[in-house]
Formats: C-alpha cells, structure tokens, sequence
C-alpha cells in the first residue's frame, strides 16, 4: 500500500511541516478520528462500503433535520460508494487503491473512467468528512488551543475567517463545497465545485461544509444563507483541530 504521505512528497511538504510543528500541542484523541486522509487511505480489499455516522440521525436537529441527515446518508452518500464501485470493477487498474490514492492522482487514472472516480470518488470522500466535523448544536462553539490560535493568527479574527468561509459556501455557484485547508501556506479557505475534493490539488482538507442543495433543502429550501448561518452551530471544532494537527504527520 502507498502511504499518502509517499504520494505528497513534494517541495511543500517542508513549509507545511514547519505550520504544523507550529501550531502542533498533543490534542486529546479520544472518540476524534485521525487525519483527514486517514479517513480515505484505508485500503480497499472488496469495495467501498458505508461508514456509519458517529452520531444518530437527529443528532444535528434543528440545525439538520434526522430525514435530510438520513437520505444524505443512505441515499446520496450511498450513491456515491455504489457509482465509485462499479467504476473501479469495470476498470482493473484501479482495483485495491485508497481514495487518497485516486483522488492524489486522477491525472494517471484512464480518461474514459477519470470523470467518474473524480465525482464519485470525491463524493465519498467528502461526504467522510463532512459527517466527522459535526456534532450535536452548541450555541456558542468556536475553535480554541492551538487551532483557534491558528485561525486569529491567518485571518485577523474567527470572526473574519467566519466571515471569508461564508462567503466561500454563499459564492459557490450551484452544488458544491467551501472548505478550511492546510495549503503550502497553512491555512486558506477554498471552494470546490461538485464533488472535487482539495487533496487533488494537494491541499488537506480540515472543515468542509456541503452546498449541495440536498444538504439543506427539505428544512431551508432555497435559503442556503440561513443553513450556513446556523451550520457553525455544529461543528465539532475539537475534530477540526485534531485534522490540523495532523495534517502533515
Ligand atoms: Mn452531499
């Protein structure tokens, strides 16, 4: 198996280190998942297969209602897996490799498939995400330690970098995601259209907020201002920080 940190070698990785040793502190690991990528290196012996939710259905309501949480599980999230497999049965180059593995290098992935793997690939691992960073509401969550330090240090304030992330998920025209990323720089905010994930472009991906509208549509319809209002009230910015801090390890 290829590690992920073989496939991102590159003249970044130093700089990117140096940002971590920084902002680095042992945080407390229990009940977080490890690094971001570790969620999408697993690698892949049958096919790829639903992870279940670190929390119930309802656990996110009122700001995510249990009937969105459940068909974007089962059904978008599913769909996503179930695409992604018979992509990768239909083509024998890609059998047995992790989702940081195609995602890292779709330009070597053939071009008849490398539409499918990008959308459906990255859907996977988006979504993998996605449910790690949130958690039941908390009126007034905010990142603290080294992470929130972090964050006042790159953008002025949490507030400015609020605001730099809302304008991100708000500017995303149609279906897409804003995230927080660990860049050459440290931390950036990005937008991705559809499903792509930032790991293609060699960012790290430690917060990302889905604008599909079906991550919000049954309970704000076309309100996709008031879903990413209420949305910070559930981020589990403890999981963030631990994304953080091994971003580069
Ligand atoms: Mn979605």
């Amino acid at each position: 198996m290829t590690s992920p940190q073989a496939c991102s070698a590159s003249p970044q990785t130093t700089s990117r280190r140096d940002f971590i040793r920084a902002s680095g502190g042992a945080l407390a690991a229990v009940g977080l998942a490890g690094s971001a990528s570790s969620l999408w290196a697993a690698p892949v012996e049958d096919s790829f297969s639903l992870p279940s939710l670190p929390y119930a259905y309802d656990a996110l309501a009122p700001v995510i209602d249990a009937q969105t949480m459940m068909i974007h599980h089962t059904k978008h999230h599913q769909g996503y897996i179930n695409n992604l497999n018979a992509v990768v049965s239909q083509e024998s180059s890609l059998a047995g490799k992790s989702l940081v593995e195609l995602l890292k290098h779709l330009d070597s992935i053939p071009a008849a498939v490398r539409t499918a793997v990008r959308n459906n690939g990255g859907g996977h691992a988006n979504h993998m995400l996605f449910w790690q960073v949130m958690q039941a509401p908390r009126e007034a969550g905010k990142p603290s330690g080294k992470l929130g330090e972090a964050i006042a240090s790159k953008f002025g304030s949490f507030a400015n970098f609020k605001e730099q992330f809302t304008k991100a998920a708000m500017g995303q025209f149609g279906s897409g995601w804003a995230w927080l990323v660990v860049g050459d720089g440290g931390l950036e905010v990005v937008a991705t259209a559809n499903q792509d994930n930032p790991i293609s472009t060699g960012k790290t991906p430690i917060l990302g907020i889905d604008v599909w509208e079906h991550a919000y549509y049954l309970n704000y319809q076309n309100r996709r201002a008031d879903y990413v209002d209420a949305w910070w009230k559930v981020v589990n910015w403890e999981q963030v920080a631990m994304f953080m801090q091994k971003a580069a390890s």
